[in-house]
């Protein structure tokens, strides 16, 4: 276990890096909402939210902005993402330590966070000169028919504390190269991140001349949220978080048949099966279970083994688990940080004892620590519990580092376990077999956005797209053809003949 940080040297350290950033002066002494970190548990500073009326007028900035923005060629707008992404290569190490700081991820995760923002600026810059439709065969002679994608409108973005700059930057970095303006709604537990994403873009908007309110920040709890979605103007609600936030959400946008993208919950699983290669299992399973203190959306919460290797495997996990060094994600060799906050670790208890109750074995973990040192910060033991079946408590999603292991004895039995869930995210299979391997990729295997082989369900790269079905929300971002959910289609037939002949045959003369 490592040392945690005095809170007044953190503070003025974050001051520092907020000021390197370009925020200045964050904080006001009446301000609404409370900026704290994990790592100690101890209050930042205030920040004032807006109200629901202000939201208003952010909306109408954002729509003035795109009647521009939408004629700037999208090569052009192209270079905005091109200067974000070199502001966030110069401010790399900053902006990954904030990250650290407000959601409590080791160091190199804090990175990464800010490597996967440049890695979707990159996919935008490209992208810019990529945004195509297709012709399409007509049956009228002297006729064309084909497709064009033109910029939508205002994007409203709801986005978590888990992920607190990259989900911005994945809907950002694609909104605007397809000529939407954004405003965003960032969860009130990560807003010195957001603040300083904002500085960032609102200083590569300056250098190439593109409009301020092409990337705004509303700021605020619930009533900010529902101002956002439920204006008529916002065309887009791209919203990233829990399945009860996205049940909250999704009624409002539909009543106005607005249009809707959801990342929500996950339960993802990994399948071991016996010819798999424990040694690389193992690294997985705890990187995607223990990393990130199981608070990733990819978290692997559910491990389905095959009889024959459940001992020995859950026997090399505990092991694992024993020396995983947890501490202050400022910490060089600190592999699990704290805990958002109470409520997350009163989720993360009252669910190991449902689950002890449901006939749960606690293998390793469950216990706090660094209690003395940070008593208002909330670090954990990682946990595994072997279920003797998949019971209620294993079928929610409780986001802390619990790991539930259910054994198997056919593959079929073991695909219905991992599709047994209402969430559709990340899941994995661990396998030496070619045919399990195919058929947990095949129509009849897993269920999820996110299907692996070999590799834990957790850390996907921007390529990919990026979302998964069933209460998840069915929503994709970041790579693929995620990008078309930031245009509206236009199918166009021009007649370049001197006839008019219907479609269908028709006559009408
Ligand atoms: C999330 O937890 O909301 O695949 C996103 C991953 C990351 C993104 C997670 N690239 O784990």
């Amino acid at each position: 276990m490592t040392a945690v940080l005095n809170h007044d040297e953190l503070r003025t350290r974050t001051l520092a890096i907020l000021d390197r950033l370009g925020v200045r002066d964050p904080f006001t002494d009446g301000g609404e909402l409370i900026s704290r970190s994990p790592i100690t548990g101890g209050e930042l500073g205030w920040i004032t939210a807006h109200t629901p009326a202000q939201v208003g007028e952010l909306v109408e900035r954002a729509s003035a902005a795109f009647e521009q923005w939408r004629l700037v060629p999208a090569p052009v707008r192209g270079q905005l993402v091109r200067e974000l992404g070199n502001l966030l290569r110069e401010h790399k190490t900053d902006l990954g330590a904030l990250v650290s700081i407000e959601a409590g991820k080791i160091i190199s995760e804090g990175l990464g966070e800010v490597q996967e923002m440049i890695d979707i600026c990159d996919l935008g810059i490209g992208l810019s000169r990529q945004l195509y439709g297709q012709t399409i065969a007509t049956e009228r002679p002297g006729h064309r028919m084909m497709e064009q994608w033109h910029p939508l409108g205002v994007v409203g973005l709801i986005s978590a504390f888990n992920f607190p700059v990259a989900v911005w930057s994945w809907n950002t970095a694609l909104a605007v190269v397809c000529g939407d303006p954004v405003i965003w709604k960032p969860s009130e537990k990560t807003l010195l991140t957001a603040l300083a994403c904002q500085a960032l873009m609102a200083e590569a908007a300056r250098r190439v001349g593109a409009p301020e309110a092409v990337s705004q920040l509303a700021l605020g709890r619930a009533e900010v949220g529902q101002a956002l979605v439920s204006d008529p103007r916002v065309a887009l609600v791209s919203a990233t978080g829990s399945v009860r936030m996205g049940k909250t959400v999704a009624p409002i946008v539909a009543g106005r048949l607005g249009r809707l993208l959801l990342e929500l919950g996950g339960n993802n699983a990994a399948i071991v099966a016996p010819s798999a290669e424990l040694d690389l299992t193992v690294r997985g399973i705890v990187f995607s279970a223990a990393g990130t203190a199981g608070q990733r959306c990819t978290s692997l919460r559910r491990l389905i083994v095959h009889s024959s290797i459940a001992d020995e495997l859950v026997a090399r996990l505990k092991k694992a688990y024993a020396s995983l060094p947890i501490g202050s994600p400022l910490q060089e060799g600190t592999l699990v940080g704290p805990l958002i906050d109470g409520t997350a670790y009163e989720g993360f208890t009252k669910a190991l004892a449902t689950a002890q109750g449901e006939g749960g074995e606690l293998i390793v973990g469950g216990e706090r620590v660094l209690a003395d040192e940070a008593s208002d910060a909330f670090y954990v033991q990682p946990a595994i519990v072997r279920m003797p079946a998949q019971s209620d408590i294993v079928k929610a999603e409780t986001f802390a580092p619990i790991l539930y292991v259910l054994t198997y004895d056919t593959f079929d039995e073991a695909i219905a376990l991992q599709n047994g869930v209402t969430q559709g995210l990340s899941s994995s299979v661990f396998t030496q077999s070619i045919r399990e391997a195919e058929e947990f990729l095949s129509p009849a295997g897993s269920d999820c956005g996110i299907a692996n082989v070999n590799i834990g369900p957790s850390g996907a790269e921007i390529g990919g797209a990026f979302g998964g079905e069933k209460e998840t929300g069915g929503g994709r971002e970041s790579g693929s053809d995620s990008w078309k959910a930031y245009l509206r289609r236009s199918t166009n037939t021009v007649n370049y003949s001197t006839e008019l002949p219907l479609a269908q045959g028709v006559e009408f003369v």
